[in-house]
């Protein structure tokens, strides 16, 4: 089964799509964005997919992608247009290849004229196309800079795009407005800029009196995507948590597993937000812990310490996690929540205090 995600990173209001087969447990990112990749490492965690590569639909003027991030963490491959101008991609892609996932794959169209390698990828059937900053949803990317070009951009759009199958849907790399998806079909009918009997000409009129602003990152991010995101010390991107080892989640907190808890459990603060009678109760609480029931927990935080790390617990993991984020507000720094609560915690055969068998 295909799966497939649309993904959304507000700062530079970028979209990037996850695009899995869950039979053979693959998977790709077009256009991951350096500050989501952990985000993206969870969600592939999650849905169990192996990412094979991050795909770039071009080298992008306004965020930083995540191909070499990833790479780093899950060793998936960088692919990007070979007209792109940059450097270490393990493949760099030509009109006409294909890139495979399980048993699926995308085809490269060659869609210049927002920079010179601008890519679109093509799903196999022909059912959805990522345009990068080619055509945006009745929209296109400009073509002022990065050797943009509007007459070839015109001839992208309408040789290599509007002609795929009017009900093939169209998910470009951003929206300023929030939209999320549009088709061939109505491109070709709506757009203001590309549509209908417009005509190069117009559209190349159109675009050179547009006259925004250029992107406000774009001197940092060329010249990181020109590397594929690599950062130019090669440093490792900043303060992945080092006091216990952690499991980043889809929803945005970071999770211990119970066997990791019960080792460094003198060293940290553990919170039990449960009700008093649930901490007495038969499942019993953790012998270290200190009750701190959740409609209390905003007012009492600053009887805790800020100098040792705290692990939140409940009954299942649910109210403890709203618990990491009251105390993530609150100002502390390393918060995490116990994954699966005091169900997995005995479970799995850990010792509780009080509680009954
Ligand atoms: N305000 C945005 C500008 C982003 C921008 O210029 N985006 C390019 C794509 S890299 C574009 O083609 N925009 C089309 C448009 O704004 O109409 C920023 O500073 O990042
Ligand atoms: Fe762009």
């Amino acid at each position: 089964m295909l799966i497939f995600r649309q993904l959304f990173d507000p700062q530079s209001s970028t979209y990037t799509y996850l695009l899995g087969d869950t039979r053979r447990k693959q998977a790709v990112l077009i256009d991951p964005v350096f500050e989501q990749a952990r985000r993206d490492e969870a969600l592939l965690r999650e849905l169990e997919l192996t990412l094979v590569a991050s795909l770039e639909t071009h080298v992008h003027a306004d965020h930083v992608t995540g191909a070499w991030l990833l790479k780093q963490d899950t060793g998936s491959a960088i692919m990007l247009s070979a007209d792109s101008g940059a450097e270490g991609a393990d493949r760099y892609l030509k009109h006409g290849d294909r890139v495979q996932f399980g048993e699926r794959w995308l085809e490269v169209r060659a869609t210049p004229g927002h920079t010179r390698g601008c890519i679109t990828y093509v799903l196999d059937d022909e059912s959805m196309a990522f345009t990068g900053d080619c055509l945006l949803i009745r929209g296109s990317g400009r073509t002022d800079f990065q050797q943009g070009d509007a007459r070839e951009m015109y001839r992208s759009v309408r040789s290599q795009i509007l002609s795929l199958p009017a009900s093939c849907l169209i998910y470009p790399a951003h929206d300023y407005r929030g939209l999320t998806v549009t088709s061939v079909g109505e491109e070709r009918k709506f757009n203001p800029r590309l549509g209908g009997e417009i005509g190069e000409g117009d559209f190349v009129g159109y675009m050179n009196s547009l006259g925004l602003p250029h992107p406000k990152l774009i001197d940092i991010a060329v010249p990181a995507n020109l590397r594929c995101g690599r950062p130019a010390n090669d440093a490792p991107p900043a303060s992945e948590p080092t006091w216990a080892p952690l499991d980043f989640t889809f929803a945005g907190i970071y999770e211990i597993k119970p066997e990791a808890l019960e080792e460094i459990a003198g060293g940290v603060q553990i919170v039990d937000v449960r009700a008093n009678e649930e901490f007495a109760g038969p499942l019993g609480h953790i012998a270290s812990a200190t009750l701190m029931p959740l409609p209390e927990l905003a007012t009492r935080s600053a009887e805790l310490s800020r100098e040792k790390p705290i692990v939140a617990v409940c009954r299942s993991g649910a109210r403890s996690a709203q618990a990491v984020v009251l105390l993530q507000k609150a100002g502390f720094k390393d918060v995490a929540n116990l994954a699966g609560g005091m169900l997995r915690w005995r479970a799995e055969g850990h010792r509780v205090a009080g509680g009954r068998d």
